[in-house]
């Protein structure tokens, strides 16, 4: 037998990474038997992985094998309601390129819009051959600002995304703040090192409107409702201006804008915030008397403050702590977010055309572009990396604009998700297990080589592929230059520093410049202009309507007086993985909110405001802050009782800065349909979330 033979039908292991959109980027062991993956686990090449991962990526061959995989390219007949007919790759991108033609000869290519987002994040599976495909045909451009656009924002106005605190260096820290984030879901290799910072005596504060996890390990809770992150951390500000007990010394030295700051923050004593945030004013208290006393703190910012009409300003408030508090210069104190500006790349380097002028589309957007937009209209959708059926908020526009007669969409995943299903053209992908990729972490600082474990299930191939084929389709490309994952990654690498790529490409794994784990302004400085702090961003508040530090009041009404949140489960990434559900999702509701509405745990109900409805069924949970229900996000249409999930509530408004999205901001009503007896299994499943891990 050949010696590549005898590897695909022995049994073999794989060093490779974790591609999706988690910030945590594991190194993982893939163990393949006569071609197939038997089982993916954590390796240690990754310190931080440990040798473990989540469970959903440890059900991922269920994902490669299974019924909802993507088997070969398929294209409609007979209109929007017609059936999907197998077609071969030569006959789908021959029928995308003349879409693309014809599209373009009559209304201008703009009226192409390209939508993607994180799918697998790697650098390879987006920004290589699709943005040079699209950037030299001219079709419209993506703001690509479903998420982490106000954190970002705020960060970059900061402190130009200067690299944070990593996780292994919370046990350093003698105070942790975990705000609007919940790594025991939605990046787990942080909660052993807040649990080692505990045990070695830390205090551990959770600002959370729920009760999860690691709030009932925390010594303060401050379950604060959503959408007022911005009060709460400015009468922290306040606090600590007007006790005296700022940092004037490192703020002379290190920042602009603090009186600024100090100014807007004033009206907001302890006893005024926690009116509108419905917090205890003595716990507020503590936590600021906490924050002003304890060093190392470190404030572990997430993403569900920013989901809300404040999210920007709330950012901008919470990040700006450690400067006025003085917090930075030793290992354990400061903050962390998101770790992507550590390193020198960028796409741009490697795509090569330069973006063109033409008209940018929030993806917040998707249904009014598809519905309302004209100058062109949109008339072709392609998407990748992304299912905006239910990912994208106010799901009714963005269905009703599917549904279009008109719109030719094409839709490029692994599996049929519910965006495929309505579909022209569907095209199947491979996964990280089937393509190269290169994983750059977000929540860490690490690159690494994820590198195929098996061939090509059925007809599936990589983006790069696809898009370059198209390309040459369309007579774009030069060449066959770039045209496979390999000749792509070697073009990436290639725009990288030699050892940054050298060890890349020897080790699979390569740290950022920082160096892994940076004490923030002793190893990492502010990479803004002038290397400050700039605490009163001046340029954001042009484009901030409600004015920067500023409070917008709570949306709720009589008729929809209840918040919804949809954070991060462990069941999914995003809708990724959401085909392997069991059984509908369900609500989760405090029970003071449930009895007076006469509701109890397996009751079918339904939730609605203005814009839709929701029916699941509810699952009384004391975690939950009272007048704040939770349904999962990531759920496919078939993991509720009438097809919609949350995003039918959540209006596409944009947050104060950044143009993010407001899932968090969703104000509903919710009543009984009906009463329903699930079986013990389904009702412990239920039981698990959002309300909390299994790992
Ligand atoms: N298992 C899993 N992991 C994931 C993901 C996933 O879908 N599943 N998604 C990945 C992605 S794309 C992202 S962006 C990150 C997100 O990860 P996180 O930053 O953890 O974000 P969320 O899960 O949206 O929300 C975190 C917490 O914020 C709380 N929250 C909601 N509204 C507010 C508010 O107004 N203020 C405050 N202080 N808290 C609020 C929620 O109750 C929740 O516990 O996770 C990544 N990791
Ligand atoms: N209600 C509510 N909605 C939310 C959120 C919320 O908090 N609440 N959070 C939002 C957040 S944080 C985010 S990041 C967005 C994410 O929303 P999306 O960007 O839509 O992410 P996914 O749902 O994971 O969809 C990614 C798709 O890409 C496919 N894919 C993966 N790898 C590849 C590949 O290599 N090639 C191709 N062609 N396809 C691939 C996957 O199979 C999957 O179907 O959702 C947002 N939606
Ligand atoms: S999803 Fe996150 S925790 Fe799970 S394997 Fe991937 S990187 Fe690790
Ligand atoms: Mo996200």
């Amino acid at each position: 037998m050949a010696e590549d033979q005898e590897l695909k039908w022995g049994r073999s292991t794989v060093d490779t990474a974790c591609p999706l959109d988690c910030p945590d980027a594991c190194s993982l062991e893939v163990t393949v038997e006569n071609g197939k993956v038997l089982s993916i686990d954590g390796s240690h090449t990754h310190d931080a992985t440990n040798g473990y991962i989540c469970a959903k990526v440890r059900r991922f061959p269920e994902r490669l094998y299974g019924d909802a995989r993507i088997p070969h390219p398929l294209i409609r007949t007979g209109g929007r309601n017609g059936a999907f007919e197998k077609a071969t790759w030569d006959d789908a991108l021959g029928l995308i390129a003349s879409r693309m033609v014809s599209i373009r000869d009559e209304w201008g290519a703009e009226a192409i819009l390209p939508f993607s987002y994180g799918g697998s994040n790697g650098l390879l599976s987006q920004d290589t051959t699709d943005a040079r495909l699209f950037r030299q045909f001219g079709t419209s451009r993506l703001a690509r600002n479903v998420c982490a656009i106000p954190t970002s924002t705020a960060n970059q106005a900061l402190y130009g995304k200067m690299p944070g605190v990593t996780y292994q260096d919370y046990r350093y820290a003698r105070l942790i703040i975990v705000w609007g984030a919940n790594p025991s879901s939605s990046g787990i290799h942080l909660v052993p090192h807040i649990k080692a910072a505990q045990d070695a005596g830390a205090a551990l504060v959770v600002v959370d409107p729920r009760r999860t996890n690691l709030a009932k390990q925390a010594d303060v809770h401050l379950a604060l409702k959503p959408g007022t992150d911005v009060v709460v951390a400015l009468a922290l500000h306040r606090f600590l201006f007007e006790q005296g007990l700022a940092d004037q010394e490192f703020l002379a030295e290190h920042a602009h804008g603090a009186d600024r700051l100090r100014e807007r923050a004033a009206e907001w004593t302890i006893d005024r915030a926690a009116t509108i945030a419905g917090l205890d004013p003595e716990l507020l208290h503590n936590v600021a008397e906490m924050y002003a006393d304890i060093s190392p703190a470190v404030i572990r910012c997430g993403w569900g403050l920013e989901r809300n009409r404040n999210g920007g300003n709330a950012a901008l408030a919470v990040l700006a702590l450690p400067t006025v508090a003085g917090k930075f210069g030793v290992r354990g104190g400061g903050y962390s977010m998101s770790n992507t500006g550590a390193w020198t790349h960028t796409p741009d380097d490697w795509i090569g055309v330069p973006e063109p002028d033409t008209r940018l589309v929030n993806m917040n957007h998707l249904g009014r572009a598809l519905l309302d937009y004209d100058d062109p209209p949109v008339r072709m959708l392609f998407v990748y990396n992304c299912n905006p059926a239910v990912t994208m908020p106010n799901q009714n526009r963005v269905l009703k604009g599917l549904a279009r007669e008109d719109l030719f969409t094409v839709v490029f995943d692994q599996v049929m998700t519910d965006t495929a299903a309505l579909a022209d053209v569907v095209l199947p992908a491979t996964t990280f297990l089937e393509s190269y990729d290169i994983v750059q972490s977000y929540g860490l600082s690490t690159m690494q080589l994820a590198k195929p474990a098996i061939d090509a299930v059925g007809d599936a191939r990589s983006n790069v592929e696809v898009f370059a084929d198209l390309a040459r389709r369309l007579g774009l490309a030069d060449s066959d230059d770039h045209a496979t994952d390999v000749e792509v990654l070697l073009e990436v690498t290639g725009s990288m520093p030699a050892d940054v790529a050298g060890t890349l490409m020897d080790a699979g794994i390569v740290t950022d410049p920082a160096g892994g784990a940076p004490v923030q302004f002793v190893d990492v400085t502010p990479r803004t202009p002038d290397g400050k702090v700039h605490l009163f961003p001046t340029a954001l508040e042009p484009q901030t309507p409600s004015g920067l530090y500023r409070y917008q009041p709570d949306p709720a009404t009589e008729e929809y007086p209840l918040s919804l949140i949809s954070p991060a489960t462990e069941k999914t990434i995003n809708s990724s993985l959401g085909e392997l559900r069991r059984g509908a999702a369900s609500l989760h509701m405090h029970p003071d909110d449930a009895e007076p509405r006469g509701l109890s745990t397996g009751d079918h109900v339904r939730m609605f405001n203005g814009l839709g409805e929701v029916h699941c069924p509810l699952t009384l949970n004391p975690d939950m802050r009272p007048g704040t229900v939770g349904l999962p996000k990531g759920l496919w249409r078939m993991s509720t009782l009438n097809g919609y999930t949350a995003n039918a509530l959540v209006s596409d408004e944009l947050t104060d800065i950044g143009g993010g999205a407001v899932f968090n901001d969703a104000r509903v009503e919710v009543a009984r349909v009906m009463t329903v007896a699930f079986d013990a299994d389904t009702l412990s499943e239920m039981a698990s979330e959002p309300g909390e891990p299994v790992h």
